[in-house]
């Protein structure tokens, strides 16, 4: 295999929602470190937090306010390094979260910006407004206006997301000297690189009016733009070249041309992508306007990107993301049986695996039944925006339950106690009700369990070279079954996948090498949301 990054699986964890130490109800580091057998155990090889950074919390730590301190709700900059360290003893390293779109507005930075004559003024995009109206007519993915009218200053900022996250503005060559410091900072303390938030639209071109689009007019002047890729090979050449670290671009609406440019190897920007495309095969234009999920157009949208990249970041779930078993299987009768033949896909594709906090228990999600159960400022500010368009209060709740982020940010289900074990204090945001059913502790000593299974999975991929770099050719998609090949020098993988809970014919050639059924035989059929994997050796 290429780098040590292809070959382990990423787990990615939700600080604020993962384990509380000291019972203040909020997840913190000194939790995580509490958790590190347990993710060693599983098979962990590499640890994503989510921001830890000091942040007012408008977007959960993805407005940060100090990027080389930790924020105090979740432990100290010595708590950091310990985990840093203790992680390093079980072979496991740590990517941090890399904000640099934007900063929160409590940044030193944007505060003195507010000056006019401050020299931090062009940190950020300040500009006056136009014949009373706003500086153009971008709209940010918040579902507000992209500017915030800053009396103390008597100009517009600029804000692709929440009012608290204030964007960056890269034609001021001292914000990439800054964001050069902050990463030698983290990685001179031994973490082995970074997630990167939204890190194909933080050049924009131009802040002229954009087209009139539905979703996030004036895209066009700052999606994958030329001056974006130049940051991205500057970053590489003068930092990240110089330590053993890898990167992931969390890339929103990205292409396969697009991808192919920020990831290619030749390319010399990230290592890896997140592509969106497969998330957004069950909706129409924007996550709030569902529609039915097809395994086939999922399946076959999963397959172009496999064959589009030389090397994928495969996810199914995050902290933006509803729940995969909920999503895009049956979280009802067949829980169990669909949460393993989606591990099954998720750990057979060829790329790096990205599980989430909660994924390899079967978490679900949740039954909300109020907009004032909902603390994520996405949802709250789509609600408000949809009152106003006097949408039906019912269709309004009814996008909320299909996009809102808060479906995977509900604590993890350790065990069976109150609050599942999360804390010994009152929660910030309540356990998924379903918490006495779906926990950890139910299922390490039972082996037949989700939380197994992606055991199994991640020593089977860690054993066969052929689902490391083995090749990907995709053999069916129909309604129901998604086939593929994973072949290296003769030995070939055969994996096949159920998506329905109808049993359904599927006759491949090859020895059963393992079925989400513990079946012993395999005799051409799929029992309702199984998977199989077949292995022959080529003559
Ligand atoms: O998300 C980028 C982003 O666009 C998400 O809001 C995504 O489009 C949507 O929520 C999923 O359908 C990143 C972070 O992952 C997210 O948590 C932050 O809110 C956002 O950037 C701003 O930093
Ligand atoms: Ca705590």
């Amino acid at each position: 295999m290429g780098h040590w990054w292809q070959e382990k699986v990423v787990y990615q964890i939700y600080p604020r929602s993962f384990c509380d130490s000291n019972g203040d109800g909020i997840g913190d580091i000194p939790g995580i470190i509490s958790k590190l057998d347990y993710l060693k155990n599983l098979g962990i090889g590499i640890l994503w937090l989510s921001p830890v950074y000091c942040s007012p919390n408008e977007d959960n730590g993805y407005d940060i306010s100090d990027y080389r301190d930790i924020n105090p709700e979740y432990g100290t900059m010595k708590d950091m390094e310990i985990l840093i360290f203790e992680a390093g003893k079980r072979d496991i390293r740590i990517i941090m979260d890399l904000v640099i779109n934007h900063t929160s507005d409590q940044h030193e930075w944007f505060l003195k910006s507010r000056d006019k004559s401050s020299p931090y003024r062009d940190y950020y995009f300040w500009r006056e407004g136009k014949n009373g109206k706003l500086p153009n007519n971008w709209t940010s993915f918040f579902a507000e206006d992209a500017w915030e009218y800053d009396e103390e200053s008597g100009e517009y900022y600029l804000h692709l997301f929440a009012k608290g996250q204030p964007d960056l503005n890269f034609h001021h060559p001292k914000v990439l000297e800054e964001v050069k410091e902050i990463l030698r900072f983290w990685l001179d303390k031994g973490i082995a690189g970074f997630r990167c938030d939204v890190i194909n639209i933080i050049w924009k071109s131009s802040l002229s009016d954009g087209k009139k689009k539905l979703v996030l007019t004036g895209s066009e002047h700052y999606l994958s733009q030329e001056g974006n890729h130049e940051i991205l090979r500057t970053l590489r050449k003068e930092v990240f070249d110089h330590y053993d670290c890898f990167t992931v671009g969390e890339t929103v609406f990205v292409t396969p041309s697009m991808g192919r440019d920020l990831c290619d190897e030749k390319r010399k920007e990230l290592d890896m992508i997140f592509s969106f495309e497969h998330m957004e095969t069950d909706q129409f234009f924007v996550k709030w306007f569902p529609r039915k999920f097809s395994p086939k157009r999922f399946s076959r949208t999963l397959s172009k990107w496999q064959q589009a990249l030389s090397w994928n970041a495969n996810y199914l779930e995050n902290h933006d993301q509803p729940r995969s078993v909920s999503r895009f299987s049956n979280d009802k009768e067949y829980l169990e049986a669909s949460a393993k033949m989606l591990a099954t896909l998720l750990l057979t594709l060829r790329g790096t695996p990205y599980i989430y906090q909660g994924q390899e228990i079967g978490m679900t999600n949740v039954a909300f039944t109020d907009i004032d159960q909902i603390t994520d400022i996405e949802s709250k500010n789509l609600y408000k925006m949809t009152e106003k368009l006097h949408i039906p209060k019912g269709y309004r709740w009814r996008m909320i339950m299909r996009g809102t982020r808060e479906h995977a940010r509900t604590p993890m289900q350790w065990d069976d106690s109150s609050q599942a074990g999360f804390t010994t204090g009152k929660p910030w945001i309540p356990v998924n009700g379903n918490y006495e059913l779906i926990n950890m502790k139910n299922q390490v000593e039972n082996s037949g369990s989700v939380m197994n299974f992606y055991r199994t999975l991640i020593t089977l991929r860690k054993e066969n070279e052929v689902l490391l770099s083995g090749g990907f050719r995709e053999l069916k998609i129909s309604k129901n079954v998604f086939a593929y090949q994973r072949e290296l020098e003769g030995t070939i993988f055969t994996v096949i996948l159920n998506f329905t809970k109808k049993m359904v014919k599927a006759d491949f050639k090859g020895q059963l090498l393992l079925s989400t059924y513990n079946e012993k035989t395999y005799h051409g059929v799929l029992l309702p949301y199984e998977a199989v994997i077949l292995r022959e050796e080529k003559q």
